[in-house]
């Protein structure tokens, strides 16, 4: 035990930091100095960001420190999020929000000269995610913090994250990420803690004293994890919880013996070598890597977050309590190693027996599932898990084993289904499939959408979910309405909080209340001013930013998330070239002023992807220049779409474009976002559109396209895109304008390729869905010429929203899987709950 100095003669609580202006300016210019040795002057904008940030930092440590110690003291059980990413989102504007210290902190600034939404503006995002799932796991840190259930997520602290997206000549140009760089002032390192990895080497066995068979893994090299957490404050509750992102080190500085032979560059290789597990996050959305480092971070991040468990609860009681203390998730399978790595924890490090082991992992982890598409499952190549897990190895096949013994009971003579149920994937090169790892290693499967889960149970799972079905469940998404309603739409949180009161940012059904008011002629007017200045904001940042002008009184038609084929945003081009094509053919019914914004970023390999950014630029261009078309149409593809560009662009949508192809798309969230602030969906029945389909009722969705089983019944029947083309000549002709140039008169073959595949296999039915998805938008249009009942399907939107917070989805958790309940924190002043 170190020695503890007395309580230091006082409590943490004692020292009381001022919420006042006057305190905060003060302290702000101690920061400048004390920290940032910069004094008001010389700081620059980015110092100022910084010491505003440690000043808040300062005032939200007291949650943080009485959060931790409540729970660490109480019997409570620990809900453990394991994702290999979180896109978080800028911090400063959420903190100041859940501090409730915005104002005085906005006055403090004045005073100083200085303006606060530029430091807000200022701040850069950590992008550690790809898109929907890193999301979803950050909305759901928001949501346990807001709930008071203790959490931790642990995750990876990429030096490098996402992308950021630069738009030349039309095509997106991929640029390093350097979030470290300008200082990320919200971390706190822990450095009392460190964990080793293994990688690769042999594994011994042999018998121990007490005559039982013991396998010890001597692995052929090491490398450390230290953490970095990152706060996470609720809102309107003193809870917080935190993010604890893990980096990896070099277990020396220097490998001596490399050093002392005089290899002063092998040491140093080494070094290099350790550090670049956490280096750069893996920019592919649906297509999993299959990269040798890709799965030494996937199990660098499970064997830290794991190790670091029971570090914690080993200082108050011992092993066998380990799933009564942790209720862990894993997020997609990037963490399934998780059942190995606590199979060798349990077995091989705390000597416990194979069974005893096997049932407490299974109580532990509980796995969700967020794809159906096949070549987005994971799965490792046999040979290259095997050199760098020999240990996992030996434990997957020992798993394996007694799980086929169980099949085999179960269904005797049966084998087709045992090789399609072997954790082994045995067609070709062996290979380890994570998801039946992740379904048989846990108590718990789920999808994200009532649909995706029901296809869950009948196509990829199918067998487990005959064989086990009590374990699997659905829990829709949801999104947190304190980023994206109340940070990211200020005029719209104050109009609903002027009609229904307070609250309803934390019980988000309330939102019902605002369904009368829809039929109230002053309430509609307010809230189409609101609607009106967020597109007037968006529209000054897109001149500021990017030199797009665009006119707010269009209709702006907004798709936002990863460029995808299946996400077909080339079906939303099509509809944009059948328009102008008719607007010059002087055929203008129907047709009314829009603007589309097009944004999201395409994996840098995925060329389809790029070719429809092309696309989507070569359109927009072609038409700015033509000065009738103009005057109807805009296409403007926003550049970096991230958190930070998210939170500006779904305030500002009119209508949102979920049109996926049935069966693809697993539950959405950004139709979530954007429906809560206002826009109406046109849609597929996909992922969570049914749902929010239900909720709002079909009067004010615009549905359109086949349904998931018949779009597996066109499927199975061979689809043919060429017939859809013989019957639809039109469509013919507008496929033959884009492939001889009509977009791109420099390079008229730019986009043969992409017309190419349409034709030729059209894989996600975006020929046979274009007729009745132009019909429907010709719906949309004729809806937007009656502005009062726009806006009070606008209105019907919003008040439908409360399902979908993720404060929802956190309790249909806690109660369905995780077991867990809500563990009050004990604030000096009261609950803080307001
Ligand atoms: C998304 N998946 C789903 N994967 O596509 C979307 O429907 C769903 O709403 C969302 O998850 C949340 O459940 C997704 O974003 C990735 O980004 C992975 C990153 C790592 C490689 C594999 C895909």
């Amino acid at each position: 035990m170190t020695k503890q100095p007395r309580a230091y003669g006082m409590n943490p609580d004692d020292i009381a930091l001022g919420l006042d202006s006057a305190s905060i300016r003060h302290d702000f210019v101690e920061k400048l100095f004390f920290e940032l040795a910069k004094f008001p002057g010389v700081a620059t904008r980015n110092d100022h960001y910084l010491a505003l940030a440690y000043v808040v930092r300062d005032r939200l440590l007291h949650r943080w420190v009485r959060s931790a110690r409540t729970f660490f003291e109480g019997e409570h059980r620990a809900v453990i999020y394991l994702s290999a990413e979180y896109l978080m989102g800028p911090q400063l504007g959420h903190n100041l929000m859940n501090l409730g210290i915005e104002q005085p902190v906005r006055d403090a600034m004045e005073e100083l000269g200085l303006d606060l939404d530029e430091l807000i503006e200022h701040e850069e995002e950590p992008g550690l995610g790809n898109g929907g799932l890193g999301r979803l796991a950050a909305c759901f840190m928001d949501s346990l913090a807001t709930l008071d259930m203790p959490a931790v997520g642990h995750g990876i602290r990429y030096e490098f994250g996402i992308f950021d997206q630069e738009i030349r000549d039309g095509w997106q140009v991929e640029k390093t990420d350097m979030w470290l760089r300008p200082g990320f002032p919200w971390e706190i390192r822990r450095y009392g803690i460190e964990h080793v990895v293994g990688f690769g080497g042999r594994t011994e066995h042999a018998v121990d004293d007490k005559g039982i068979p013991r396998a010890r893994w001597i692995p052929e090299r090491v490398v450390k994890g230290v953490p970095f957490d990152t706060p996470v404050l609720g809102y309107a509750t003193g809870n917080a919880n935190f993010l604890r992102l893990w980096r990896a080190e070099a277990d020396q500085e220097f490998n001596l013996d490399a050093f002392q032979a005089g290899e002063y560059f092998g040491a140093v290789d080494a070094k290099i070598r350790s550090e670049n597990i956490t280096k750069i996050l893996y920019p592919n959305d649906e297509n999993p890597a299959g990269k040798q480092l890709r799965l030494e971070q996937q199990y660098f991040l499970v064997t830290c977050a794991l190790q670091d468990c029971i570090r914690l609860m080993l200082q108050k009681t011992t092993i066998d309590e380990f799933p009564d203390k942790y209720a862990i998730q894993l997020n997609d399978t990037h963490p399934a190693l998780a059942v190995t790595e606590l199979m060798r924890l349990f077995v091989d490090v705390h000597g416990i027996d194979w069974d005893t082991a096997w049932d407490m992992t299974q109580r532990s982890l509980s796995y969700t599932n967020h794809t159906l598409m096949p070549e987005a499952l994971e799965t490792w190549a046999l040979p290259l898990f095997s050199s760098l897990l020999p240990r996992h190895t030996e434990i997957v096949l020992e798993i394996n084993r007694r799980f086929l013994d169980e099949v085999r009971k179960r269904y005797p003579g049966d084998e087709g289904r045992l090789s399609r149920m072997s954790l082994i994937d045995e067609g070709g090169e062996k290979s380890v499939r994570m998801a039946h790892l992740a379904t048989v290693g846990g108590h718990a499967v789920n999808g994200v959408a009532a649909l995706h889960s029901r296809l869950l149970r009948e196509t990829v799972l199918r067998d487990f979910a005959e064989m086990y079905p009590e374990r699997f469940t659905n829990v829709t998404n949801g999104v947190t309405p304190r980023r994206f309603i109340a940070l990211s739409n200020p005029g719209l949180t104050s109009l609903i909080t002027d009609v229904i009161g307070n609250g309803w940012l934390t019980d988000l059904e309330r939102l019902h209340e605002i369904a009368p008011f829809a039929e109230d002629a002053s309430f509609r007017q307010r809230f189409r001013q609101v609607k009106t200045a967020n597109k007037e904001r968006l529209a000054r940042w897109l001149a500021a930013t990017h030199g797009i002008g665009v006119d707010p009184s269009m209709l702006f038609d907004v798709q936002c998330k990863r460029i995808h084929e299946y996400k077909r945003q080339h079906l939303n081009l099509l509809h944009v070239a059948w328009l102008y094509d008719r607007i010059l053919r002087g055929e203008r019914d129907d047709v009314v002023p829009r603007t589309f914004l097009i944004a999201g970023k395409a994996a840098p390999a995925y060329r389809m992807a790029k070719l429809i950014i092309r696309l989507a630029t070569a359109i927009g261009e072609t038409i700015a220049r033509d000065p009738l078309a103009r005057e109807f149409l805009r296409v403007v593809f926003v550049p970096d779409f991230n958190v930070k560009n998210a939170q500006r662009i779904y305030p500002a949508a009119d209508l949102s474009e979920q049109i996926s192809t049935a069966g693809k798309e697993a539950s959405g969230t950004g139709n979530m976002k954007l429906a809560m602030n206002g826009a109406l969906t046109i849609g597929t029945l996909d992922g969570a559109n049914v749902e929010i389909r239900d909720a709002v009722g079909p009067e004010d969705f615009f549905l359109f396209g086949m349904t998931a089983d018949e779009v597996t019944e066109t499927t199975r029947r061979g689809y043919d895109p060429r017939g859809v083309l013989a019957r639809d000549p039109e469509l013919a002709a507008i496929l033959d304008q884009i492939r001889t140039g009509r977009f791109s008169p420099q390079q008229p073959d730019l986009f043969a390729p992409l017309v190419r595949s349409l034709e030729e296999s059209d894989p996600f039915l975006v020929l046979a869905e274009f007729r009745t998805y132009v019909d429907c938008q010709r719906q949309v249009a004729r809806r937007w010429n009656d502005t009062d009942s726009w806006t009070r399907g606008s209105i019907q939107n919003v008040a439908s929203m409360g399902r979908f917070s993720s404060d929802r989805a956190i309790r249909d958790y806690a109660r369905e899987i995780w077991k867990v309940e809500r563990v009050a924190v004990e604030t000096p002043g009261g609950s803080g709950r307001s």
